[in-house]
């Protein structure tokens, strides 16, 4: 359809995901070195470099890319929103929480250090977002990126963390897992949206602000930043259900028996694939209007989140 935009075919997703992930690594290494008081900042290298997919620094990068940025502008920022999904993973895992014992292949930050250092390291990681975002020294000194621009940025993220943002997605979670009655889609959506498109759009917002976006493009790359996360977990739910299935060698798998209420529970998995697929033609539209070259990565971005296998 003519809403969906041309992209170069030959385009090398993979290559470009590992290449922005070692820049993205190198930056946050440097970010937080090993100083005093060690313990605090061991744990916070620990669970920061312990080798996420890189997708919230990787789609600030790109977004700044298709704003006509550099990616000098936007390393700042990209670091900044790694160090808030960090520190929203190690405080999740938390036994007030979810009380995970493995993350990311390896034992939780509380299971690797003990709880108070893990709350601790959350809470230092929160104020470093934030001091590294705001820290002039970190940016281009031809003053691509201005003073006004990172003030908004600041509070973009702000917004994004707070008791509208990740943190009333958390409520919301635990509220509807305390219940133990299954919640309805307007819920589950408020629930996805804030625990993890919130995030996605604040990347890619604040990297279109760094690169100089105008208030268009701004919302347009909002809205595929959203589309995209509700994907992420409407496509989580899925492979809940077509994993499980398949491990079990049965028809229903975990999802369906657990208490967790899940886009497939609420449409049934034919309608679930569908809305997946709107979410991604959804995204799709709103990228059209950018440079064709550009915009691969942020479209290769929402493939991978729509069809990947785990
Ligand atoms: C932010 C102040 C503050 C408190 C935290 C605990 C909490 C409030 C929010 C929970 C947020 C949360 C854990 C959301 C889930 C997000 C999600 C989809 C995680 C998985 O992301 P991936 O697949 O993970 O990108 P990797 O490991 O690759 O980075």
């Amino acid at each position: 359809p003519s809403a969906e935009p041309a992209v170069a075919a030959a385009f090398d997703f993979k290559g470009y995901m590992l290449e922005k992930a070692v820049a993205v690594n190198s930056a946050l290494d440097a970010a937080v070195p090993l100083a005093h008081p060690k313990r605090i900042h061991e744990a916070m290298r620990y669970s920061l470099l312990a080798g996420g997919k890189r997708v919230r620094p990787v789609l600030c990068l790109a977004a700044c890319d298709v704003a006509g940025g550099r990616e000098s502008q936007a390393m700042p920022a990209a670091v900044a929103v790694e160090m808030i999904h960090t520190m929203s993973l190690i405080h999740d895992d938390l036994p007030c929480m979810d009380d995970d014992d493995l993350r990311r292949g390896r034992p939780s930050c509380h299971r690797a250090f003990d709880e108070a250092t893990a709350v601790l390291a959350g809470d230092a990681l929160l104020a470093l977002a934030f001091g590294h975002l705001s820290d002039l020294t970190c940016y281009p000194a031809d003053g691509s990126v201005s003073p006004d621009q990172i003030v908004r940025a600041v509070g973009e993220l702000a917004r994004c963390v707070g008791a509208e943002g990740l943190v009333a997605g958390q409520v919301a979670d635990l509220e509807a897992t305390g219940l133990g009655t299954p919640v309805n889609q307007e819920q589950l959506e408020f629930i996805h949206l804030h625990k993890t498109a919130v995030l996605l759009e604040a990347s890619v917002v604040i990297g279109a602000i760094v690169g100089g976006a105008s208030d268009d493009q701004i919302e347009r790359l909002r809205k595929y930043a959203r589309c995209i996360g509700l994907l992420f977990q409407v496509v989580d739910d899925i492979l809940d259900v077509t994993k499980s299935s398949e491990e079990l060698g049965k028809t229903a798998g975990k999802d369906l028996a657990s208490d967790k209420t899940t886009y497939p529970k609420l449409l049934g998995l034919e309608k679930s694939r569908e809305f997946a697929e709107e979410l991604l033609k959804e995204s799709r539209s709103q990228l059209s209007g950018f440079d064709a070259i550009k915009i691969a990565p942020l479209v290769h971005l929402a493939d991978y989140i729509a069809y990947r296998q785990k």
